[in-house]
């Protein structure tokens, strides 16, 4: 049996909990409270870096979404979120790879004032939509016509890309310049695992409240 700890307004679950579902595995979830649970020793047991996501399949327990991503594709291939044609394998692991190396960074400053927690200064705001928009702009040219990067396949290059993708726009980031982009995320969020892992309007407040109660005790 599969477990599954999670949080689920966590981008880096999000990818694990949309490829667990894109597969139809059943598994337990485990959800954490990221305000201690991840501190517990049985939880530290798992993960000495107390982060989420984690999966533990029997006795066997992984950390770090990629390599659990990756563990899911070897150990229950069907269907496959990973095509083998070289160049496909290539574009998707370079999709996946932009998005934790270029487009986490870009967006820190948008995700931070979206969250309401402190406003950069409009110049950080400027180069912030900038190098997302360079992102952005590889992305639409990563997935020309087709209706996912992997052309009818959907990937993890669209799992980890497109779980970001319902935010662009509050993040200021208008896909209406990129027609391909803004047809894929509809696609995207039209498939069952997408609407069942989108936080609500009512999670992603409470969110916001508790992390901002926390910033405040913690003070200036
Ligand atoms: N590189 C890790 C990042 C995991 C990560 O940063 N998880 C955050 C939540 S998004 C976390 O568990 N934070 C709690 C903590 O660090 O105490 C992955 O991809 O799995």
């Amino acid at each position: 049996m599969l477990t599954f700890y999670h949080t689920p307004l966590s981008i880096n679950s999000r990818r694990v909990w949309v490829a667990l579902l894109e597969k139809a595995l059943p598994f337990e979830a485990v959800v954490m409270n990221l305000g201690g649970d991840q501190f517990r020793p049985e939880f530290l047991a798992l993960n000495p870096f107390h982060h989420i996501p984690v999966l533990r399949d029997g006795d066997f327990r992984i950390i770090e979404s990629f390599a659990i991503l990756d563990y899911l594709e070897a150990q229950y291939p069907t269907p496959a979120l990973l095509p083998t044609h070289p160049r496909a394998l290539a574009k998707t692991r370079m999709v996946q790879m932009v998005t934790v190396n270029e487009l986490v960074p870009a967006v820190n400053p948008l995700l931070k004032a979206m969250m309401g927690f402190g406003q950069d200064s409009p110049e950080v705001i400027d180069q912030a939509k900038q190098r997302a928009g360079v992102v952005l702009q590889f992305y639409a040219d990563q997935l020309g016509e087709g209706p996912y990067f992997g052309g009818e396949q959907l990937t993890l290059a669209d799992i980890v890309a497109g779980t970001f993708a319902p935010w662009f726009e509050q993040l200021g980031l208008p896909l209406s310049t990129y027609p391909n982009l803004h047809g894929w995320t509809a696609r995207l969020m039209e498939r069952p695992a997408w609407q069942a892992t989108q936080p609500t309007a009512a999670e992603l407040a409470a969110f916001r409240d508790r992390m901002g109660e926390r910033m405040a005790s913690q003070g200036p």
